[in-house]
């Protein structure tokens, strides 16, 4: 068994909805348990200017299968859901979407291979990744940077990265 983390967003409809129903998703691929998820989190979007805000939080998973296959799980929740992907070369930028499924980390594994990069490339830049993230698994460390989540969280800047916990 490996232990994988996913990163989960919405910014489009019902957002909390939206990552309740793919964690039970997620529950449903065959080899895989969720044992923990991350509480919810209403986030400034990064990268892009005039969006929504989003919900994002981050599910442990425990998974049998290869990475591979667990991506392509993911991306059939992610079309299941509705979530319609257009050219980012096209629109220029990242869109609204209805989910949004990242293996952030899948065990120590680095994978660099073309439609699939484990740590996430971005993850340690993103306050809306690493403040779930530390809930879960503070002292993880990052199998390429060396140092824990706790450590990347406090070396990254808040300024435009608001991260508000949503009560439930
Ligand atoms: N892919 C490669 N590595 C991975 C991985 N580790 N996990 C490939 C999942 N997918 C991976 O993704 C494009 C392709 O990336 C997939 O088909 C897969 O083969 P996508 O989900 O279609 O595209 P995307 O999400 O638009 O782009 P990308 O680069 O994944 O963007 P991100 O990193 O998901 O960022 N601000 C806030 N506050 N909250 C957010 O959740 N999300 C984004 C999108 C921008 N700003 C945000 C948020
Ligand atoms: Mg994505």
């Amino acid at each position: 068994m490996k232990t994988a983390y996913i990163g989960i967003g919405s910014n489009l409809g019902d957002r909390h909805q939206n990552c309740l129903r793919a964690i039970e998703m997620m529950r449903e691929i065959p080899g895989c348990e969720v044992p923990e998820i991350s509480g919810w989190y209403s986030t400034r979007p990064v990268g892009v200017e005039g969006q929504e805000w989003y919900q994002n939080g981050v599910a442990c998973l425990l998974t049998r299968i290869p990475a591979r296959e667990l991506l392509e799980s993911l991306l059939s929740i992610e079309e299941r859901m509705g979530r319609v992907r257009r050219e980012r070369v096209r629109t220029g930028r990242w869109e609204p979407r209805v989910v949004d499924l990242d293996i952030l980390l899948f065990g120590g594994d680095v994978i660099e291979t073309e439609d699939l990069k484990v740590p996430h490339r971005l993850m340690h830049l993103r306050r809306f990744v690493l403040v779930p993230l530390a809930q879960l698994a503070p002292n993880l460390i990052h199998p390429i940077l060396g140092l824990t989540i706790t450590e990347l969280l406090m070396r990254l800047p808040e300024d435009g990265q608001e991260v508000v916990a949503i009560e439930e």
